[in-house]
């Protein structure tokens, strides 16, 4: 049956008149609501007000507008029930076939500064949403739209389908008023929550589907993203996205954004392999960080805080990987990376240093747990004042503190990582015992034939006994930054001490879990 009756309300009016227009010239008779009447009429569209078709006035300054059975009913009987559609005759409802609704700007009214409770909750929207709801669950006959940039499908559907929709378009579009009318209310809810100082506040997240995934962690796993990982990331090329690429991703570009130099990091399972940074030329980043671990790069990711050069591309399309991510590309980097066709390409987006100050959510049993990301390298501020042995650190250990400070915080704990001023040597990572992490540090050092003397070492949590500390001496380490706050503090000094060690204390722990 083609479309006959439909019946317009937005706070929204772009798109309307034209709209309209091409309804009106398919026969479509048109109800409509106060300021959207006016819109209409000024276009010059034959319009009737929902007021004179129900029979009942705009109440309460607007508050009760399309809340009428007039208007429920005829969307919500169904059609093909020989008792509903009787029922709707005898109460002279007639049947809408389309709805035309957006809602009330609540969100820009809350967005807007110096804006009243009572301006944010006249801004609620009732009616609204009680009719795209009504029509939503109607779709197996009613056509529903809320969203502007619709408007020229439905005309397309309709001028293909003699002046009707096809179900599955009508079901798209129903499934699309749920998840908005559901953000709605969220947005309302979390709203008036921060308002209201005197209880807890709940926050209710409503996120829509952003891209099925290749799979999870296996691919016997499905998965999917939710939310506008789009927008952060935009992949250039390259195999579908899977769930453990999407981690790393994070993982990645999260580390190289504690960098300001150039640098180039290379990660496997979320955890750096090898961070190197140069001031002059990216190809030295990359050799730094590459020699840390020449074997675990593979299949692993990427990145790089700098566009990246030709030169680079060339060096590590020798070598399979899975993910590269970096602010951008140069035309020719792009062109060397083409020929690999599976390599996803993703270029990191300044929506990402939004989104990355969102907290962090996790699964747990019976939901979900949220918490503040780590953001900044915590406790480097006046680092002189914080040494507790009885040699300073050089200038130059110094400087490996503050990098390797940086590297440690972005590895599973227990976490240890030996380096100089601008590379590291030796990673251990994600250990039940720090000092098994620690071992694990120097043996791969050694496996790549990095030379650990003179080097640093740096813990993500502190050192509880003395042996740890003593071990990286005896590998070669002169200097070490740690959190400290161990009740055995001080035969750890005392161990770098008889050392002839550097320590400082940074009072801050960086775990990942
Ligand atoms: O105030 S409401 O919650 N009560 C209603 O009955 C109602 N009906 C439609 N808001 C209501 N609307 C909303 O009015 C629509 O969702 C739309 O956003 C707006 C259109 O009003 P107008 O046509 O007067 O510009």
């Amino acid at each position: 049956m083609p479309i006959q009756r439909a019946l317009l309300s937005v706070s929204d009016k772009s798109g309307l008149a034209e709209f309209a227009k091409q309804l009106h010239d398919m026969g479509v008779e048109l109800l409509s609501t106060g300021g959207t009447s006016k819109a209409l009429r000024d276009a010059g569209l034959p319009v009737t007000d929902v007021s004179d078709y129900t029979g009942a006035p705009e109440l309460f300054e607007g508050r009760v507008k399309t809340l009428h059975p007039k208007v429920h009913g005829g969307l919500l009987h169904k059609r093909e029930d020989k008792e509903h559609v009787a029922q709707a005759k005898k109460h002279d409802i007639p049947p809408i076939d389309l709805v035309v609704v957006n809602l009330y700007p609540f969100e820009e009214t809350i967005a807007k500064e110096g804006v009243t409770l009572a301006e944010a909750i006249e801004n609620i929207d009732i009616g609204g949403p009680s009719m795209l709801r009504s029509a939503a669950k109607n779709y197996t006959s009613v056509t529903v739209v809320t969203d502007p940039s619709d408007y020229a499908r439905v005309i397309e559907e309709m001028k293909d389908h003699d002046g009707d929709t096809t179900l599955g378009f009508r079901e798209q579009l129903s499934v699309k008023v749920f998840l908005r009318t559901s953000q709605y209310d969220a947005n309302i809810s979390n709203y008036l929550g921060q308002c209201d100082e005197g209880t807890r506040c709940t926050h209710t997240v409503s996120l829509p589907l952003d891209m099925e995934l290749r799979y999870g962690d296996n691919p016997h796993q499905k998965a999917a993203l939710y939310g506008d990982f789009r927008s952060c990331f935009s992949q250039l090329q390259g195999k579908e996205l899977s769930y453990t690429n999407v981690l790393d991703i994070e993982a990645a570009a999260d580390l190289i954004l504690d960098f300001v130099r150039p640098t180039i990091g290379i990660l496997k399972h979320t955890n750096p392999c090898g961070v190197g940074q140069d001031d002059d030329d990216l190809r030295e980043a990359w050799r730094k960080a590459f020699e840390t671990d020449r074997q675990a790069p593979f299949g692993g990711v990427i990145v790089c805080n700098r566009p990246l050069t030709e030169g680079v591309a060339r060096i590590i399309s020798g070598i399979f990987t899975d993910v590269i991510i970096a602010p951008d590309y140069e035309p020719e980097a792009r062109a060397v990376l083409q020929k690999k066709k599976n390599l996803r390409l993703m270029k990191m987006n300044e929506a990402y240093l939004t989104a990355k100050k969102s907290p962090l959510v996790r699964s747990c049993p019976g939901g979900i747990m949220v918490m503040d990301r780590d953001h900044t390298a915590l406790g480097l501020d006046d680092l002189e004042n914080k040494v507790v042995t009885k040699r300073p650190p050089t200038e130059e250990e110094m400087r490996a503190m503050r990098f390797a400070w940086r590297v440690v915080k972005h590895v599973k704990s227990n976490a240890i990582v030996y380096a100089e001023a601008d590379r590291t040597l030796g990673i251990g990572a994600g250990q039940m015992s720090r000092i098994d992490s620690s071992q694990i540090a120097v043996w791969k050092a050694g496996q790549a034939g990095l030379d650990l003397k003179g080097s640093i070492v740096a813990s993500d949590g502190l050192f509880p006994f003395a042996d740890g500390l003593e071990a990286a001496a005896a590998a070669g380490a002169t200097a070490c930054i740690q959190p400290g706050g161990s009740i055995n503090d001080q035969q750890v000094i005392d161990a770098a001490d008889k050392a002839g060690m550097a320590m400082v204390f940074t009072g801050h722990r960086h775990f990942r879990h």
